[in-house]
C-alpha cells in the first residue's frame, strides 16, 4: 500500500516494473523530478542520455532486441519533441516503444501558458496511441494499454504526457498496476491452409519472402523446415536479416536495395511469393513483382496492407512458425531447383571474396563489409546506420541468426545506431556490438559516447568516412549526373573520441582495419574506429547491376 508521501509517479513505476522494465532511457525535467526520483529508488535503472532523440533510439533497439515495449522518458515541450524522430522510427519499424513526457499541469494546460504545446496532437500522427493522463486513478489502465498496444502486432510506439500536478498528487488508495496479459497468435484457419496448398500445388516456381514479422516471431527454426522440405530459395527484408542464414544452400541474401540487385533475379521467374511476416514499410514490392503477375500466399499474423503491386491471392493470419508447419505438413512436395540460386549465391560470394582481398586505400565499401563479418562472432550485433553504409551492409553483409544485423528501414533515419548499439550492449551483454556509421550520421549522435563510458559499456564504433552524405551523393549523381551540398569537413575524429575518454583510431592502410575491429571488439571500454572509404564503387555498383540481365 502507498506510504503517505507516496506519489502518482511512484504508482507509475510500480506498473512500469509490473512490466518487466528493466531500462528507462531519458533525459529529467523540472515536471518530471518525482518520475525520475520514483525510478531512482526503484530496480529500474534510468540511463541519462544526452539527447532525448537517442534515448528513443535506444528504448527502439531495447524494443527490437527483447520484443518487450522499451521505454524513453522527457520533460514536457522541447524534451518530448526532441523524443520525435526515434518514436516514430520505432513506429514504422514495427518495434514495441512506450514514450512518456510530463505536461503542464492540468490546472492551466488550457491556455498558452509557459511551455505549452499540444504534445498529445504532435505524438497522434506519429503513435499507435497517444493520450494524457488525466488523473491519478487512470495510471494503472493507461499504462497497461500503453504496453499492450505497443506489443501487439503489429508493434509500434505508444506515446503518454503525464501533467505536472498529476505526477505529484497522491493517488487514490488502492490503484495498484494491472497484471500482465500478452495477445497470443493461434494456429491459423485450416481453411486459408487449404486455400494456400492449392496455389502452391499448381505453382511451377515459388519462392520465399522472410520479413520483419518471421524474426519478431522466432519463426527462423519453421522457415528453415519449410524452405528444405519444398528445395525453396529464400530472401530476406533487410529487416529480416538473419532469419534464414545466409551460409545456407538456398539463401538469395536480402532484398530492399534501390536497383536490381543480386537476390532480385531469384523473383524474376517465380510464379508465387510465399511472403512470411513481410510488412510493406520494409520495401516497395514493385521491386519483386514489377509486372503485378506473380501470386501471393501472404502469412503473417495480421492482414496484409493493400498495394497493386502485391496481390494476396491467399492470407493466412495466426502464428507465423505454427502457419510455416501447417503448410508444410499440407503440401509435401519438393520443387525442382531453381538454376538462379546458386548463380546468386555465387556472384554475391565472389563480390565479397574479392572485397576481402582489396589492397586499395581509402578501403573499398566491400573491404569494410568483409572485415567487419570477419571481426564479429556469428550472435554478435552490429547496427549499420542510414546511409551508403546501409546499402553495403544489408546487401553485402552475410548474417546468420536474427536481430543480428539491425538497420532503419522503415523511417530510414539518421543517427539511430550509435544510441542503439548502447541499448543493445546492455539488454545484450552475452554479445559483442558495433555500431557502422557514415561520418554524416556520427556527428548526429557522438555526444553519446559519453553515456556509454558512463555506463562503462563494451562498444565499438566504426566511421565509415568519406566526408559527405555519401548516399545523397551517390542518389544525385546516378539521378543528375552531378551532386551538390553534400560534402563536409570532419573534425579529427581520434582526438575527438579521446577527448571523450575512448580509445580512437584512424586506419591508415586496408590491412589495419581488421586487427583493429578485433582489438576494439576485444577491449572493454569505448572504442571508435574511423574508417576512410571510396565511395567511387557507389556508381560502380550501380552501373554494374544496371548491366546485369538474367544471366541464368
Ligand atoms: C535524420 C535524417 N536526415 C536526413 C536523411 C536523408 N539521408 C539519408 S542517407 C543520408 C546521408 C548519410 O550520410 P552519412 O551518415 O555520412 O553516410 P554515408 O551515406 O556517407 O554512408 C541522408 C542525408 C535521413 N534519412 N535521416
Amino acid at each position: 500500500m502507498p506510504d503517505d508521501d507516496s506519489t502518482t509517479a511512484q504508482l507509475l513505476v510500480r506498473c512500469l516494473e509490473a512490466e518487466g522494465v528493466e531500462h528507462v532511457f531519458g533525459i529529467p525535467g523540472e515536471e518530471n523530478i518525482h518520475l525520475v526520483d520514483a525510478l531512482f529508488r526503484s530496480p529500474i535503472r534510468f540511463v541519462l542520455t544526452r539527447h532525448e532523440q537517442a534515448a528513443a533510439f535506444m528504448a527502439e533497439i531495447a524494443g527490437r532486441l527483447t520484443g518487450r515495449a522499451g521505454v524513453c522518458s522527457a520533460t514536457l515541450g522541447p524534451g518530448a519533441i526532441n523524443l520525435q524522430l526515434g518514436v516514430a522510427d520505432a513506429q514504422t519499424n514495427s518495434t514495441p516503444l512506450v514514450a512518456l513526457s510530463a505536461q503542464v499541469g492540468m490546472n492551466r494546460i488550457y491556455k498558452e501558458s509557459h511551455q505549452v504545446v499540444d504534445l498529445v496532437g504532435m505524438f497522434r500522427p506519429i503513435t499507435k496511441w497517444a493520450d494524457l493522463v488525466p488523473a491519478p486513478a487512470a495510471v494503472p489502465e493507461m499504462i497497461r494499454r500503453a504496453f499492450k498496444v505497443a506489443e501487439t502486432e503489429r508493434p509500434g510506439a505508444t506515446y503518454l504526457a503525464v501533467p505536472q500536478d498529476v505526477e505529484g498528487a497522491r493517488p487514490p488508495d488502492g490503484a495498484e498496476p494491472l497484471p500482465v496479459d500478452r495477445v497470443r497468435y493461434e494456429d491459423p484457419a485450416p481453411g486459408q491452409i487449404a486455400r494456400a496448398a492449392e496455389v502452391l500445388g499448381r505453382a511451377t516456381r515459388p519462392i520465399l519472402l522472410a520479413g520483419h514479422g518471421a524474426a519478431r516471431h522466432e519463426a527462423a527454426e519453421s522457415l528453415r523446415a519449410l524452405a528444405e522440405t519444398w528445395n525453396l530459395p529464400v530472401a530476406t527484408t533487410f529487416h529480416g536479416k538473419g532469419v534464414f542464414p545466409d551460409d545456407h544452400p538456398l539463401a538469395l541474401g536480402a532484398v530492399g536495395f534501390m536497383r536490381h540487385d543480386y537476390a532480385n533475379f531469384g523473383f524474376d521467374q517465380a510464379d508465387v511469393i510465399v511472403a512470411v511476416g513481410y510488412e510493406l514499410q520494409e520495401f516497395d514490392p514493385v521491386k519483386i513483382n514489377p509486372d503485378c503477375d506473380k501470386a501471393i500466399v501472404h502469412v503473417h499474423t495480421f492482414p496484409a496492407e493493400v498495394d497493386a503491386h502485391y496481390p494476396v491471392a491467399v492470407g493466412i493470419e495466426g502464428d507465423i512458425a505454427r502457419a510455416l508447419d501447417a503448410l508444410r505438413s499440407a503440401v509435401p512436395r519438393r520443387f525442382e531447383a531453381d538454376p538462379a540460386t546458386a548463380a546468386i549465391r555465387k556472384m554475391l560470394a565472389e563480390e565479397l571474396a574479392r572485397g576481402a582481398e582489396d589492397d586499395s586505400y581509402p578501403l573499398t565499401p566491400q573491404r569494410v563489409v568483409a572485415d567487419t563479418r570477419a571481426a564479429l562472432g556469428r550472435e554478435d550485433i552490429v547496427l549499420a546506420d542510414t546511409g551508403a553504409v546501409k546499402m553495403w551492409m544489408a546487401r553485402l553483409y552475410p548474417s546468420y541468426a536474427t536481430n543480428t544485423c539491425l538497420l532503419s528501414n522503415g523511417l530510414s533515419t539518421m543517427g539511430f545506431a550509435m544510441p542503439g548499439a548502447i541499448a543493445a550492449a546492455l539488454v545484450r551483454p552475452d554479445v559483442r556490438t558495433l555500431a557502422a556509421v557514415g561520418d554524416g550520421a556520427f556527428l548526429m549522435h557522438c555526444q553519446e559516447l559519453e553515456t556509454a563510458i558512463r555506463e562503462e559499456l563494451p562498444l565499438t564504433v566504426l566511421i565509415w568516412e568519406d566526408e559527405a552524405y555519401g548516399l545523397i551523393e551517390w542518389k544525385m549523381d546516378l539521378e543528375l549526373g552531378r551532386s551538390s551540398h553534400v560534402r563536409f569537413t570532419n573534425p579529427d575524429f581520434v582526438r575527438l573520441a579521446e577527448s571523450f575518454g575512448a580509445r580512437g583510431h584512424r586506419v591508415g592502410a586496408a590491412d589495419e582495419l581488421l586487427p583493429a575491429l578485433r582489438e576494439a571488439l576485444a577491449h572493454d571500454g569505448v572504442s571508435v574506429i574511423t574508417c576512410p572509404v571510396d565511395y567511387r564503387e557507389n556508381v560502380r555498383l550501380t552501373d554494374r547491376l544496371g548491366e546485369l540481365s538474367g544471366p541464368f
